[in-house]
């Protein structure tokens, strides 16, 4: 399906260019399947693969979001950054990364776009708001909606970085004053590839381009369109920490001495049985931690529905705090039917009325 940029060298070509040997480039693969939590031999079968793929062309789009998702993507220890952006594939707009800005950052992205039409692939990070005829997020006098639709239009495939763009993410979350949507709302007729987390883990970002690029197709997804490799186990299912639930083990608060013994933090508001991802396996920061090995719960941020179904953040959902369901933030989550009239009301809302692919979005 992935096509090579216009004019490009294969990844193979590239690492030849760069005075990179056979030998250094499959030790690099086996440490970013190793990074990935998959068997040397995987590693092996990518660097093939990935000796022979062409290196894509890749227009990066960012709107309605923090940028804690590029920070993230900065921070990836296996593949690095610039091993990614200089031999794997061709970034060829990042209007947060590149040096240019103004016209020439507008028309580097007009020109990769022509040059590559229908073969580069288109990645997102942020939600898209269409509020207000999208004026909430505008770059070069283009709103993001419109930018979005041009730039899907050409592209082999949509990856979604963050929650934001996979599931509308925090901008999403009631009240969502800026009518914010994610990708899947807006684009229908694409293969779209949903990386969640907010932020996700460096690692499954660039493990997942890693994935596209050496085999040119769109890996297993879930029902929710991100990769199963990453995303086919609950936080709760690979956690350290599972033995004490097993044990009815539960930290009642966060000096307590369940909490010193590293009890288990469902009951102070762990979402990990309900989150699928793969903090608990690859960790962050090069596999230093994850949040529940630092003594905090899971948030629960790669699910659709964050942040709104996954309050209140220190107790456990359905318990207490306030539910968004009345108007001024009133209602209580514990009053029953208070979490469904949530997610109801999620459900209702519909995305833009242009959008032909109504269906396409993930309702949480
Ligand atoms: Fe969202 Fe990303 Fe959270 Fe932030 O681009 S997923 S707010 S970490 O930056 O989109």
């Amino acid at each position: 399906m992935l096509h090579g940029h216009h004019g490009e060298l294969t990844v193979g070509e590239m690492l030849r260019r760069h005075g990179i040997s056979r030998r250094s480039f499959i030790k690099f693969c086996t440490a970013a399947a190793s990074a990935m939590a998959l068997p040397p031999s995987v590693g092996l079968a990518m660097a093939e693969q990935l000796r022979q793929a062409p290196r894509p062309s890749v227009v990066y789009l960012s709107f309605q979001e923090c940028t804690g998702c590029l920070e993230s993507l900065t921070r990836s220890f296996a593949p690095t950054i610039e091993n990614l952006i200089f031999n794997i594939i061709s970034l060829d707009y990042d209007d947060t990364l590149m040096a240019a800005a103004g016209e020439a950052a507008e028309s580097a992205r007009t020109k990769a776009m022509q040059d590559n039409f229908g073969k580069y692939v288109l990645i997102v990070d942020g939600s898209v708001p269409t509020g207000a005829g999208g004026a909430y997020c505008t770059a070069g006098g283009r709103s993001a909606v419109d930018t979005l639709r041009e730039a899907a239009k050409g592209a082999a495939a949509i990856v979604c970085v963050g929650t934001c763009s996979s599931f509308g993410g925090i901008p999403f979350a009631d009240p969502n004053p800026t009518g914010a949507w994610p990708v899947t709302a807006i684009v229908g007729d694409k293969p779209i590839i949903n990386v969640s987390g907010c932020p996700p883990i460096p690692e499954v970002i660039t493990g997942t381009l890693l994935q596209l690029v050496a085999t040119g197709k769109v890996p297993d997804l879930d029902e929710h369109r991100r990769p199963k490799v990453f995303f086919g186990n609950t936080i709760h299912d690979r956690c350290y920490r599972r033995p004490f639930y097993d044990q009815g083990k539960f930290a009642k608060s966060f000096d307590d001495e369940g909490a010193r013994n590293g009890w288990c933090l469902y009951e102070l508001g762990c979402k990990g049985p309900t989150t699928y991802n793969a903090c608990a396996t690859l960790k962050w920061n090069g596999g230093t931690s994850f949040p529940i090995e630092s003594g905090h719960g899971c948030l629960g941020c790669s699910e659709p529905g964050f942040w709104d179904l996954r309050r209140p953040v220190r107790g456990r959902v359905g318990q207490g705090r306030r539910s968004f369901t009345t108007p001024g933030f009133g209602g209580d989550c514990n009053r029953r039917g208070g979490r469904r009239r949530d997610r109801r009301r999620i459900r209702r809302r519909q995305p833009p009325a242009t959008t032909p692919q109504r269906a396409a979005w993930h309702r949480p």
